[in-house]
């Protein structure tokens, strides 16, 4: 069979990198083939996302971002400082978490999603037209983000002006000044061009980008074991490739950005700098306990273990 794949990135992006290495693999490991949809072929995320729960596509890969409209307690992703900035304690947490392995698979599952995987992007940087060294320096800044209330509300908490809005309408935005700015991975900011409609990047440290791939439900229990399990084993090879693939890329990124725009401003606020961001964390997760679902308490304890868990691995 021919199975169809949509992302929210192009070919040579994380997810395309991601998914180019999941059609290898179940192309090399059995008959069929896999067709892959970049961003922009579809639509947008929540477009690709709906032809995934009807059917229309077999694999989907959206980002919490996103799907934490759908699936409220996925906005748990979203309670900035939650997530380790040491990278392996970050690529422990995504391999052995038990909320990414046992619970977010019954969520997904609501909304006939199978869940293969949740893999980590990148460090999250702010882009404006303006510097941000404190919260004060964001009132009145309209922050693009995705359209994720908790994210709204994090930025709320940060003194910005957040805007939700689709992907496709961030650079026309910040060209037409309907937004100040945006956050993404480093990768992602030099790829799309941010820095030609932004001049700062400030280092927050507040959260790495998560996303997700999943199947449509009912194709996947369709399938006989050896085919979910080809499936499996390729969602886990393209996880091994992506978290070496992403060595150095944000250096990289940040290296390319420099070199096309040298006015361009990069900076790593200090532990000082970042307290007053830091200190939003406790509201913004008292936040996710009221509007992250019924399974919201159940949700953040057992990130906060897996979190735990991975810092003393
Ligand atoms: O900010 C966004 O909407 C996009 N950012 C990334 C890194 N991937 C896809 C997503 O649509």
């Amino acid at each position: 069979d021919t199975w169809r794949y949509a992302f929210e990135e192009a070919l040579d992006e994380v997810q395309g990198v991601y998914a180019q290495k999941f059609k290898e693999e179940v192309e090399a490991n059995s008959d069929h083939e896999v067709q892959l949809f970049p961003f922009g072929t579809l639509g947008e995320s929540d477009n690709i996302m709906e032809q995934a729960q009807s059917g229309i596509l077999q694999f989907v890969n959206q980002s919490p971002g996103f799907t934490g409209a759908l699936i409220p307690e996925a906005q748990v992703f979203f309670v900035p400082y939650l997530l380790p900035e040491d990278q392996d304690q970050l690529v422990s947490f995504f391999r052995n978490s038990e909320t990414i392995t046992s619970i977010f698979p019954e969520l997904y599952a609501e909304q006939g999603l199978e869940l293969l995987k949740m893999y980590p992007e990148g460090e999250v940087m702010l882009t404006t037209k303006t510097p941000v060294e404190s919260p004060a320096d964001l009132s009145d800044v309209k922050v693009r983000v995705m359209t994720n209330p908790l994210l709204v509300e994090s930025y709320r908490a940060f003194g910005a002006t957040p805007t939700p809005l689709p992907w496709g309408e961030t650079y026309g935005g910040l060209q037409t000044g309907i937004i100040d700015g945006q956050e993404n991975p480093a990768f992602f900011i030099e790829s799309t061009r941010m820095y030609e409609v932004t001049d700062h990047i400030t280092r927050l440290g507040h959260n790495n980008f998560t996303t997700a791939l999943m199947a449509n439900q009912e194709f996947f229990e369709g399938l006989d074991e050896a085919d979910q399990q080809v499936i499996q084993a390729a969602a886990d090879a393209a996880f091994d490739h992506i978290i070496d693939y992403q060595q150095g890329l944000t250096e990289t990124a940040l290296e390319a950005i420099m070199e096309a725009k040298p006015a361009m401003t990069v900076t790593t606020l200090t532990e000082e700098q970042r307290a007053p961001f830091r200190e939003t964390a406790g509201d913004v997760e008292a936040t996710f306990l009221e509007i992250g679902g019924p399974r919201a308490q159940e949700v953040l304890d057992q990130m906060k273990a897996d979190l735990e868990a991975a810092a003393a691995s």
